[in-house]
């Protein structure tokens, strides 16, 4: 009886801030929303569409403000204000939030996905929907994947022509441990660093090299201090959208559904512009002198079997690896 009663008066509460919140026709709520990349990026292109998107089809009453050109700090800091609702959206990489979200960390996994094409299917499906709900525990809700193409290598002064020419580099990576230890299978140093630290400190020697897809390295104009570029492709780790479960928890359930429909709309979006940007970007290096290199693949897939060998361990995990491998 008393359980009962107070099973209600939660479910009450639970509900209260959903049918109470006042978000009258006159109310407005602007999201705000940060990415650190800078105007025209991709990322930051869907995003403004979502918004343009939730605005008409709210009739002004909800609206996203993108902060980008990292306004809002690393992408480190901003996932915790993300997390405790000081900023309502977020646009990273899901590399930050593998420490975070375990499940995102299989989207990274190296030479995981045998194309694009693969990767799309996965992550349009419902093992992508599953990895978006992953993120709910963690204080945020996952709305959306968007491409990030495919990350390689680049280095200062020795260009890498094989694996054992990674052997000692000082190589930058996201902050996350299976980045990390991607970088010491391939017997590197990985030096975890934010993305807006990396230019000074290729320029300064700090590290010898970094990995990112074309647009990255093109935008953050890294291509002007390490001028080697080879071809590894050796993740295809997408980007995520997420909003925060303390902003997502005062919509009504109507502007939920609008938001979610408005980011997966705004995916379509994102991958044709991702394709015109990774040419673009592509042939801007190259005419800026870049030395761009191809390498036989096999080695550095089979440099990454103790990658594998310790993340890919508990049965979940296992399954999760099974079943993308499976998607035709
Ligand atoms: C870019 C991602 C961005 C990451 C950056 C990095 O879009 O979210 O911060 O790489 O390497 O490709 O830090």
């Amino acid at each position: 009886m008393n359980f009962a009663r107070m099973f209600c008066v939660a479910g009450a509460l639970a509900l209260a801030p959903v049918t109470l919140t006042p978000l009258g026709a006159s109310a407005q709520t602007v999201l705000r929303s940060a990415d650190i990349h800078p105007d025209g990026y991709p990322t930051v292109e869907a995003v403004k569409y979502m918004g343009e998107l939730v605005k008409q089809r709210s009739n002004g009453r909800l609206d996203i403000q993108v902060f980008n050109n990292a306004a809002l700090g690393s992408e480190k800091d901003t996932i915790e204000q993300t997390r405790f609702g000081v900023i309502d959206m977020n646009r990273v990489n899901t590399a930050p939030f593998n420490n975070l979200v375990p499940q995102t960390q299989v989207l990274g996994l190296p030479f995981l996905f045998r194309s694009v094409d693969h990767m799309h299917k996965v992550v349009d499906g419902p093992i992508g929907d599953e990895i978006l709900a992953a993120f709910e525990p963690h204080g945020l809700v996952g709305l959306a994947f968007y491409d990030s193409g495919a990350r390689s290598f680049y280095t200062t002064k020795k260009p890498i022509k094989s694996v054992a020419d990674l052997k000692g580099m000082k190589i930058r990576v996201q902050q996350s441990d299976l980045w990390i230890a991607m970088m010491k299978a391939f017997g590197a140093n990985a030096t975890p660093m934010p993305f807006g630290e990396v230019y000074s400190s290729l320029e300064t020697g700090v590290v010898d090299g970094a990995e990112n897809n074309w647009p990255s390295y093109e935008s953050s104009r890294h291509f002007e201090v390490a001028k080697n570029y080879t071809l590894t492709e050796h993740s295809l780790a997408p980007e995520a959208l997420v909003i925060s479960k303390v902003s997502w928890d005062k919509l009504s359930p109507d502007d939920q559904k609008l938001l979610r429909q408005a980011a997966k709309e705004s995916v379509g979006k994102m991958r044709e512009l991702w394709l015109a940007r990774e040419k673009a970007s592509e042939e801007k290096v190259r005419n800026a002198g870049v030395k761009v290199l191809t390498v036989d693949k096999t080695p550095f897939i089979d440099a990454m079997k103790p990658v594998y060998d310790s993340f890919v361990t508990d049965p979940k995990m296992k399954d999760l690896v099974t079943r993308i491998q499976a998607v035709q």
